[in-house]
Order: C-alpha cells, then structure tokens, then sequence
C-alpha cells in the first residue's frame, strides 16, 4: 500500500514548495516507495490526521502517523531496512543533526531573504493571511518591510551560507559520499522551496553546489524537476 504524504500546496495545488516536505518527498523516491500525496494549504495543516498544531510533513503508513521530515527518515529506516538507508543508523544520525541545524540556522534564513514575498504570492487568500499573521509575529515586521530590506535578487548571502557544501562537494558527490543521503535532501529541500515559489528552473546557483542540485533534480526519473512550478505572473 502506498504512504500517504500530507505535503503543504499553493493555491495551485499542483505547486508544491515546503522545504520539509521535499525532504520526506526525496526521501520516498530514495526508498523507491510509492506515495499517494495529499496537497494540504497552510490553513488546513494543524488538522492533518486529526491533529492540533501539526506541521508538515505528515505520513499516514498504514495504521501509523509520524510527524516531522527526520523523524520520518529514521522511521523509513527502522520500517523499510531493505531499501537503501537514508540516515546511517546512530552515528549517521547525530551527523545529520548537525546538517540540519546548518541548514537551519544559515540556508533557511538565506533562502527566506530572496523569496518572502514570492511565498506569500503563491498561496490562496485564506492561507496568505495564515501566513502574514504567523510571519509577522515571528519577524516582528510586515511582510513588505522585512522583503524590503533585501535584494531579492542578490544571491550572495545564499551563496556563503553554502560554502561549506561547496568545500564538501570538491572531494566527494554527495553529503552522504558516493551516494544521497538524507543529509542532501536537508539541504535539497530549501533549495528546491526557492526554485518552485521563484518559478524559475535554474536558480542562479554556481559550482558544484549547482552540479549536485542539478543532480539531486534529475535523479527517481526527474521527480524534482518535473514538479510544477508557481506561475512567474503569480510569484512576481
Ligand atoms: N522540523 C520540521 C519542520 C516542519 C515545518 O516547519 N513545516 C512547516 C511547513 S514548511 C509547517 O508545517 N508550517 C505550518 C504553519 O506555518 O502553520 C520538519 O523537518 O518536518
């Protein structure tokens, strides 16, 4: 039977752009698991599976939830140890905490500069003013005043946030060595929120960064880079 996914959508529910959600949809198409996607609006996503307060991404596997894109990795692992292993047991596991509070704490923040208001632009009312009222709180700002202290065009921040993939990748193919791990779908993920709520194929990234995100977008037959992407009209 195929994993539910529960995965955040635009008002075009085709365009699906969280950076968490990707994870988990990469880390699917790594296990060679069939999923059933579930295309879930801001406004709807507390709710998921009779929740209060869930956030995407959610599975549903049979009689089992399980909430949270790492959480999931480890239970693909633990469920499925035939299928090639996305965390690395343990020791792999505590590696990856640490790519994910990097990407966090430098790629996020980085991404979030360039596309704030392209976010905003993509979704349905209902879910633009979840968003405004959840977003405001956090920045303490409007939406416009925070964008407008940023180029939006101006990949340079992003492009030092990524240093350390970029020294990473001169000696090796990928976070996980010869092969993907879940470690590169956490840094995949923000990535590919940039692409889809810009609307742009290629986003200006340089480098092996751009080599191995090219990469990760052509590999599960193109599954990344086949997804619908919001309308430029839409995301400008
Ligand atoms: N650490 C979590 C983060 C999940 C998360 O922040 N999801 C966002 C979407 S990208 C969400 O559900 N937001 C709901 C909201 O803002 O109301 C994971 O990796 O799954």
């Amino acid at each position: 039977m195929a994993i539910k996914i529960y995965e955040l959508c635009a008002a075009d529910e085709a365009v699906l752009f969280s950076p968490h959600c990707w994870k988990t949809r990469m880390s699917l198409a790594h296990k060679g698991i069939d999923h059933e996607s579930s295309a879930t609006p801001f406004s709807k996503v507390a709710g998921i599976e009779n929740g209060a307060g869930r956030r995407v991404p959610v599975i549903r596997d049979g009689g089992t939830v399980v909430e949270e894109s790492f959480a999931i990795a480890k239970y693909l692992d633990e469920t499925y140890p035939d299928a090639p292993h996305l965390v690395g047991g343990v020791a792999g596991a505590s590696l990856t905490s640490l790519i994910i509070n990097w990407s966090q704490t430098q790629v996020h923040p980085a991404v979030v500069k360039l596309c704030l208001m392209d976010i905003y632009n993509t979704l349905a009312p209902a879910d633009q003013e979840h968003f405004r009222t959840t977003r405001e709180k956090m920045f303490g700002k409007s939406l416009e005043e925070f964008q407008a202290q940023f180029d939006m065009q101006d990949y340079s921040g992003l492009k030092a946030a990524l240093l350390p993939l970029e020294l990473t990748l001169k000696g090796q193919n990928f976070i996980g060595g010869e092969t993907p791990l879940f470690a590169d779908y956490v840094v995949f993920g923000p990535l590919q929120w940039l692409r889809v709520v810009k609307g742009i194929d290629a986003i200006p990234l340089e480098g092996k960064v751009a080599e191995w995100f090219n990469t990760l977008l052509d590999m599960y037959g193109g599954m990344a880079r086949s997804t619908p992407l919001a309308q430029p009209a839409a995301a400008a």
